[in-house]
């Protein structure tokens, strides 16, 4: 069943009723102010840092669920409806929400009434816009008021939700015409404000929660609306909010359209501060100067599409499969560029309090986003190797307005340091920046440590040759990519046993995962040595990766796949002496990824393990069996129950493994065919089952052991975009940047026919053509370049050349 349907011309999704399975949401925001938007309205926005400047409030876990957002009231009549339903939840005649690349538009009827209402963030200013068209469709002339209405958070979202005793005194205001100002804090220097204007004279204001809804009445009857207008609150202390009132009259097929914007402003960094409470209102009218009139948010609006059809021409498929074209061409790549600004910080799954950016998780993010905007990731890069500490372990998550690393979750994942390396050599195969590696960079933010990059990369490196376990393997640490394999804790008291506690790291547990890992992204290693002319570290590091290579093949080899570790007691974990947990999901992608086994045939076995033992019909599950309880020497894996997440989900990010390992063997159906059951553009049609967002991908999906099997849960913010993305686009369409090159290498099923590939490169466009009149499944026996055949696989750059004509015959 559907909830809506896309509209691939308009790159759009339309949702056709509000009621969807759960929430589904939008990203407004390229570069510091960002807004989520849910189809009913709902959401919250804030400035660089969804903890530290939440600048509306959100009720997580709310009842009903998705409560508080921005909210227009259109009182017509005795009847008061919201164009995005929420919260009067009035049944509207007609209802409809498109989600678009940076922006969210409602459309709603009742009555004779229609409200068209615009939200997005303009690509160069600090503030969200919300322009609402109001058209009397009736044959009458209509007499309405509009109530907007938003509630400020107070800054420090975590502070917000538990400091009463303080923060019911501090909330402040300030009125000034159209314009209503959250001051709270400005008195106590910390410099920035917020405020919610609109373009027209309005007829009554509130900015007290409790004058505006009511302190008993609930958000979709408040009290103003229900008793004849805004009151004319002044907030002092308690829940400060912005509330307009606007009184309307149409006539028959006529239009008004009003401008809202939500802004945030800084002074100037040497404001005095002895200065009285009152705040600089003049960066905010500047800001707002811009958009009184519709002209000025239609250029605005004009400018974000244009910026984002520009950004997406970086790689554009023209195939026959319709699914493929629209989620390369839009949605993987939007969900790309969302997961780069969030990292994992804040979603309708992740309240913006508990995690900023992941070390591992944004050095991954990284491949899906390189190519859009490089510049951008060059500075990640940058910023995360700023976290490292000298032994070349890192801070797991950093926050993402201080940059600095978060000492409350420490180090110990023992999989991030080699995660540098991979976003490091992705952004230079991108874009063939060597100097990034000179780039002068400090450990854990202290300037006087600064080395280059590279050597933060060979700290890397030498981290994992130095932390082996008992069979030559990595250590595992506290975890590796799986979060919640927790081989070193043994705290047997309830609640106390995951990574934070008890002994969490130890010189036994080792990883195959990491291994994999080291052999992979250990080649890239080798490789920048030798760039550098450092021929004998590069040496030394293929002996090493070869030595690995060996050991993986030998002590991780269980017979018919790879094991997953070994735990603390030198025990065996995802192996068939298991009496659960036999087959995991990690290191069968990954070694086989990284081409280990592949001449054994030991990579087609696992691969056909995989296939045995964790396949099902919506993706390919983490372990299975299931842990049927919990395992002190295993940690928080086996705290889920059966199917879910880290214990038997389908856990999506690891899914594109498997497919790329399958192109590595040449499998070109199998790879699609993993490809497409976790794609959600193929599983649209089972939105009711799934309940998640169609248009993006979901961290997991419960698996077959579990008792909803098949429902997404933890859309927007996972790995998964980023590694999709890679495998779509550089192993199964075969278009895949190299340190000299774009290197053309597709693998497909045999009756994928031919496509054509528009691709930006260096400064160059591409426009590859592939067929594959032998209907086969892997490699091009042909390949021509501006009209001249070339031997290989490789388009060699030629100086000066912008545009590619590319043909290759597979
Ligand atoms: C995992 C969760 C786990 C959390 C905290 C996440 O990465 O997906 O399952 O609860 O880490 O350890
Ligand atoms: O690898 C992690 C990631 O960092 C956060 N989400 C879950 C993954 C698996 O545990």
């Amino acid at each position: 069943m559907k909830f809506g349907y896309f509209d691939d011309k308009a790159l759009e999704y339309v949702i056709t009723t509000p009621r969807t399975p759960l929430p589904w949401i939008n990203y407004l925001g390229c570069n510091d102010f960002f807004s989520i938007v849910s189809n009913t309205c709902g959401g919250y926005s804030f400035y660089k840092d969804a903890k530290m400047l939440r600048i509306t409030r959100y009720r997580y876990n709310s009842m009903p669920l998705d409560s508080n957002g921005k909210y227009y009231y259109i009182q017509d009549g005795d009847v008061t409806w919201n164009p995005g339903w929420q919260p009067t939840q009035t049944p509207l005649d007609f209802y409809e929400c498109r989600h678009g690349i940076g922006y969210s538009r409602f459309t709603a009827k009742k009555n004779g009434l229609k409200a068209d209402l615009l939200n997005f963030v303009p690509l160069h200013d600090t503030c969200e816009l919300n322009r609402l068209t109001l058209t009397n469709e009736s044959e009458a002339p209509k007499s309405f008021k509009v109530f907007s209405y938003v509630e400020f958070c107070l800054w420090n979202a975590l502070d917000d939700m538990t400091n009463f005793q303080r923060n019911l005194s501090t909330g402040e205001v300030e009125i000034d015409g159209a314009t209503i100002y959250h001051k709270t804090e400005y008195r106590e220097r910390r410099n920035h404000y917020a405020f919610f204007s609109v373009n027209a004279k309005p007829d009554g204001f509130d900015t007290s929660r409790d004058a505006f809804i009511g302190t008993y009445s609930p958000a979709s009857d408040p009290d103003a609306i229900r008793n004849g207008g805004c009151t004319g609150s002044v907030a002092s202390g308690w829940y400060p909010v912005a509330a307009h009132e606007l009184h309307v009259i149409l006539t028959p097929g006529e239009s008004k359209t009003f401008l809202f914007v939500l802004g945030y402003a800084e002074n100037p960094k040497d404001r005095k501060w002895e200065a009285p409470n009152v705040i600089n209102k003049a960066p905010a009218r500047r800001l707002l100067a811009k958009y009184q009139t519709t002209e000025g948010a239609d250029a605005a609006f004009a400018e974000l599409k244009a910026y984002w059809e520009n950004l997406l021409e970086g790689y554009h498929v023209e195939s026959r499969d319709e699914k493929v074209n629209r989620m390369v061409n839009i949605w993987n790549q939007y969900q790309c560029m969302v997961t780069f600004n969030m990292s994992r910080s804040a979603s309708y799954y992740e309240s913006g309090i508990g995690r900023g950016m992941g070390f591992r998780d944004s050095c991954q993010d990284l491949f899906g986003f390189v190519h859009l905007i490089p510049e951008k990731a060059r500075q990640r890069i940058i910023d995360i190797a700023s976290t490292q500490f000298e032994d070349g372990s890192a801070y797991h998550q950093y926050q993402p307005l201080t940059r600095r690393g978060n000492a409350d979750i420490g180090s110990g994942f023992n999989d991030d340091p080699l995660w540098l390396i991979a976003g490091t050599a992705a952004y230079i195969r991108e874009t063939g920046d060597f100097s990034i590696l000179d780039e002068s960079v400090p450990f854990d933010n202290d300037e006087a440590t600064c080395v280059p990059l590279f050597e933060h990369l060979t700290r890397s490196f030498e981290y994992t040759v130095t932390h082996k376990g008992p069979h030559g393997l990595p250590q595992i640490g506290r975890a590796d990519w799986n979060d919640c394999l927790n081989l070193n804790c043994f705290s047997d008291t309830p609640g106390e046993s995951f990574q934070t506690t008890g002994p969490s790291e130890g010189p036994i547990a080792e990883s195959v995962f990491i291994g994999g890992m080291f052999v992979r992204y250990g080649k890239d290693y080798a490789k920048l040595c030798a760039h550098r002319g450092l021929l004998d570290k590069a040496k030394a590091a293929m002996t090493e990766v070869q030595k690995m290579e060996q050991t993986v093949l030998n002590a991780g080899w269980d017979g018919e796949w790879f094991l997953r570790a070994y735990d603390a007691n030198g025990q065996k974990v995802g192996s068939h002496e298991c009496e659960e947990g036999k087959i995991f999901i990690e290191p069968q992608g990954f070694c086989v990824l990284a081409g280990i086994g592949v001449k054994e045939g030991k990579a087609e076995k696992a691969l056909s393990s995989v296939e045995k033992h964790l396949d099902t019909k919506y993706g390919i599950r983490i372990l299975a069996p299931s842990y049927s309880h919990y395992y002190l020497n295993l940690g928080e894996i086996s705290s889920y129950p059966p199917g879910y997440k880290e214990n038997g989900g389908i856990f999506c990010h690891n899914n594109p493994w498997v497919s790329i390992a399958e192109t590595v063997l040449g499998h070109g159906t199998r790879a699609f065919d993993i490809y497409k059951k976790t794609c959600p553009a193929y599983i649209e049609d089972i939105s009711e089952i799934h309940c998640t967002e169609p248009y993006v991908y979901s961290q997991m999906v419960a698996g077959s052991d579990a008792k909803y099997f098949g429902q997404g849960k933890n859309s927007w913010l996972t790995g998964t975009a980023a590694w999709t993305f890679v495998n779509i686009s550089q192993h199964i369409l075969g278009i895949c940047p190299d340190y000299d090159g774009l290197r053309i290498d597709p693998c497909v099923p045999k009756d994928f026919g031919s496509y054509t590939v528009s691709r930006r490169f260096r400064g160059a466009m591409y426009r590859i053509h592939i067929s594959n009149p032998d209907h086969v499944e892997k490699g091009i026996r042909k390949l021509t370049v501006n009209g001249k055949e070339v031997s290989g696989n490789l388009i060699p750059i030629t100086e000066g050349v912008t545009k590619y004509e590319v043909d290759a015959v597979m």
